[in-house]
Formats: C-alpha cells, sequence, structure tokens
C-alpha cells in the first residue's frame, strides 16, 4: 500500500515537472507590454526595502507592472497566492532563491550594451562607485552581471583619476575594492584579466602588500590616502565597476 502511494507521488511528482519545464519553453524570452522577459521557475527574489508586494491575477499582470517601472528589473510571482514581488532597485543582478511555486522574471538585456547611468568617464572606460558594500568575490560578480568588470587600473592617469575621485566623495568607507587578486602563490597580485601577467602600474601604498597568505585581494584603502594595499577578501567593501567601450 505505501510503496503504491509512494510510487503515486513520484509520478504525480514527474508530471508536475515536465508541465513546468514544459511551461519554461513557453514563458522564455516572453514580451510583455514590449519587454522582453527571462523566466527562472522554482525561484524568488528576496525580500528587502527595495521589493514591494502587489497582487496579480496572472503573472503577465506582474509582468506587465514590471515592464513598466524604470527601476524594476526583476521580479517574482507566486500562483499559489497571486503575490507579485517587483524589485525596484534598479539593478538586474537581484540575488534569488530557490522556492517551489514561485518563478522570477528579469528584463532581458544580455544583448544590449552595458548601461552606466551617472558614471564618471575617461577615455574610453567608464566607472560606476557602488556603495553598497559587499565581499570581494560578490563585488566581482555584481560588476559581471552589470556588463562590466571590477576595475582593473593600468595606468597612473586612471589612478589619478579614481583617487582624485574617491578622496572628493568622503563618504567614510574603508576602502574600495579593486580587481586584483594575488594569483601564483606568489608576494604581489595580479588583475583578474591578466593572472599570468606584472601588473602595468603599480600603485601599492608604502608597506603593502603585507599578507600575501592571509589577505589575497586589492582595495584603494582610506588609511592611506587610496593607494592599494592587499585585504582579506571577506571584508565588505564599496567598489567600482570598469565597463569599457572596447
Ligand atoms: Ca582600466
Ligand atoms: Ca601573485
Ligand atoms: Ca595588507
Amino acid at each position: 500500500m505505501d510503496v503504491t502511494n509512494t510510487f503515486g507521488v513520484t509520478i504525480t511528482r514527474i508530471f508536475f515537472i515536465i508541465t513546468l519545464n514544459f511551461n519554461i519553453v513557453n514563458l522564455n524570452a516572453q514580451s510583455y507590454t514590449g519587454v522582453m522577459f527571462d523566466t527562472q521557475e522554482y525561484t524568488r527574489v528576496q525580500i528587502s526595502s527595495d521589493t514591494i508586494e502587489v497582487y496579480s491575477e496572472i503573472v503577465t499582470e506582474c509582468a506587465r507592472r514590471c515592464a513598466l517601472l524604470d527601476d524594476c528589473c526583476v521580479a517574482s510571482y507566486s500562483e499559489d497566492t497571486s503575490t507579485c514581488v517587483l524589485d525596484h532597485s534598479g539593478s538586474c543582478c537581484i540575488d534569488t532563491f530557490i522556492e517551489i511555486g514561485w518563478r522570477t522574471i528579469k528584463k532581458q538585456t544580455a544583448n544590449a550594451s552595458p548601461t552606466c547611468t551617472n558614471c564618471l568617464v575617461l577615455d574610453r572606460s567608464q566607472y560606476k562607485i557602488i556603495d553598497d558594500e559587499k565581499t570581494w568575490q560578490e563585488a566581482v560578480d555584481e560588476c559581471k552581471c552589470q556588463g562590466g568588470k571590477l576595475i582593473e587600473i593600468e595606468t597612473k592617469k586612471e589612478n589619478d583619476f579614481i583617487l582624485t575621485e574617491l578622496e572628493s566623495r568622503n563618504t567614510g568607507a574603508l576602502g574600495y575594492w579593486l580587481g586584483g587578486y594575488n594569483f601564483n602563490n606568489d608576494f604581489d597580485l595580479e588583475w583578474i584579466s591578466n593572472p599570468g601577467q606584472d601588473m602595468p602600474f603599480d600603485g601599492t601604498g608604502v608597506g603593502e602588500p603585507n599578507n600575501p597568505f592571509t589577505e589575497l585581494c586589492l582595495a584603494a584603502w582610506e588609511d592611506i590616502d587610496f593607494n592599494w594595499a592587499d585585504i582579506s577578501c571577506g571584508a565588505m567593501c564599496p567598489y567600482i565597476c570598469e565597463f569599457s567601450a572596447d
């Protein structure tokens, strides 16, 4: 009897999953109000000060609401409760977590050039300073998701430009993550894009880097006038994304 029941439940689950997978295909890259959305089943966005919950009869209504909001890129919808959670942080790089009964829809940006609003411009690069504090790896991921990279400073000109900006901001931040990491188990740091190469320009402060085994990540550190220092990668810091026109 138990075996039969278990078998029955298993069969039901299999059909449930097949049905949802079919929906993914149907919903993928669907247009709502002229805006294309991708769908990810079984996930939802975290409730935060950047989210609002509204009632929506169907997922299309939830997508339409997001499509009409300039600062909404990601929304989650629950068919069970007709709840639509709209994220209005302006970011398309929102952490989601797995939850049955929910799906997350995201405005398509894959083929669009990276949008960089309120960014600093120097030569062929744009820079976005983000005050939201993250670990070094989280900062790497966020910049990548936004279509750029954690900043890599190749010249004195670029370094002076960024330093001047950081000094003038005076936000009290301990430092800002840069895209340097100690690859190759040695005593210096390399840019993520070129882990096998010495940095073409060295902006490290006096006495830095000083902890090649415990401080593997690079930051522009306030204490030493935003010169560079090796820092423990788990520290929480604001960071700078670089978007290159090349
Ligand atoms: Ca650069
Ligand atoms: Ca190294
Ligand atoms: Ca250090």
